[in-house]
């Protein structure tokens, strides 16, 4: 069988960790895309290099062409620019939406049948943009977001438990901001919920809700740790996970953002939802019951996604 072709747009920081990623798991050939003369070209080369140490087959490219990546698999893009300190999230929407523009059209001329994650922020505005103008079908277009912050949820629940990050299941639902909702009813250690671990004696509700909101600020953290951009290597090991599931038809129930229509109470709406990713992509939504609380932070969280896609269109009169 003929191996998949992966194409990366964007070869800064994460796109370079996604094409290590992906070629350490021999997901396929990989073609790095930028407009950035040489970049995509060096990283594809040093990395081919890693090969004979580490073992991989993989044909790894680089280009400025986007024809190079034609018939590709999965397309993951992280074209644009991230915060910088003292940045929001939305802050990002007038440059990266432009972006998604030209990106958009590569990927309708020349990877129409790919499955494509999108990670540019933000998020929930930039994967419903590119999904309007690459005209793919929406099955087919969903953003990462909900497996980054969930494993961030994750990882601070093991520390707090003190139990190995494999056994925390964590569910954050919503947009990829601060009004995330991390669903803790839906989060366990082993299959206990969060909840009843509390009612254990083995955290509080106030050491919870901590996590809870260092959780919704755990992009903002790493920007203002780094000082020159945001994280890299969870969010290209997030997006990994979502390409397997596509690739091995693996039907894994994963928070994304997708296309949510007559689910959740909304008509049309790209956003934070348990979904079944396999052969073809977004396959179903979950809706799973919320309690108030949760629905009222879910709703919050809708608003916000709705505010960005008015600006959204305000910038750019073909949405
Ligand atoms: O959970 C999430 N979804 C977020 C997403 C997690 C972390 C980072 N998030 C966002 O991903 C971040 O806010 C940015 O919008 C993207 C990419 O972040 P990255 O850290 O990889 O940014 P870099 O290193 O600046 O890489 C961006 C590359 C860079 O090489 C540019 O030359 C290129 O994008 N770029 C383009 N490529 C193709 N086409 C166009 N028009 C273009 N413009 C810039």
């Amino acid at each position: 069988m003929a191996r998949k072709k992966i194409a990366l747009i964007g070869a800064g920081m994460i796109g370079g960790t996604l094409a290590h990623l992906a070629a350490q798991r021999e997901l396929g050939d990989i073609v790095l895309f930028d407009i950035a003369e040489g970049i995509p070209q060096g990283k594809a080369l040093d990395l081919s290099q890693c090969g004979p140490i580490e073992g991989f087959d993989a044909k790894l490219t680089g280009t400025n062409d986007y024809a190079d990546i034609a018939g590709a698999d999965v397309v993951i893009v992280t074209a644009g620019v991230p915060r910088k300190p003292g940045m929001s999230r939305d802050d990002l929407l007038g440059i990266n939406l432009k972006v998604m523009k030209a990106v958009g059209e590569g990927i309708k001329n020349h990877a129409p049948d790919a499955f494509v994650i999108c990670i540019t922020n933000p998020l929930d505005a930039m994967v419903w943009a590119l999904r309007e103008f690459s005209g793919l079908p929406h099955n087919k277009v969903v953003g990462m977001a909900g497996v980054l912050d969930s494993a961030r949820f994750a990882t601070f629940l093991a520390q707090e438990f003190k139990v190995s990050v494999k056994d925390v299941n964590a569910f954050v639902l919503g947009g990829h901001g601060d009004t995330m909702v991390p669903v803790t009813r839906y989060t366990t250690v082993s299959g206990i919920p969060v909840d009843d671990l509390v009612k254990m004696g083995r955290s509080t509700k106030e050491r919870i809700d901590e996590i809870v909101k260092r959780t919704r600020g755990g992009g903002g953290e790493i920007v203002a740790l780094l000082k020159t951009g945001s994280a890299y290597y969870a969010p290209a090991t997030s997006a990994i996970a979502m390409a397997e599931a596509y690739l091995g038809d693996q039907k894994r129930i994963l928070p994304c953002a997708v296309y949510v229509e007559g689910r959740y109470g909304l008509d049309g709406l790209y956003v934070g939802v348990p979904v079944v990713i396999g052969a073809n992509g977004a396959e179903e939504v979950i809706e799973i019951p919320l309690d108030d609380e949760a629905k009222k932070n879910f709703q919050v969280s809708v608003d916000a996604v709705k505010e960005l896609l008015v600006a959204c269109k305000q910038i750019d009169g073909s949405l």
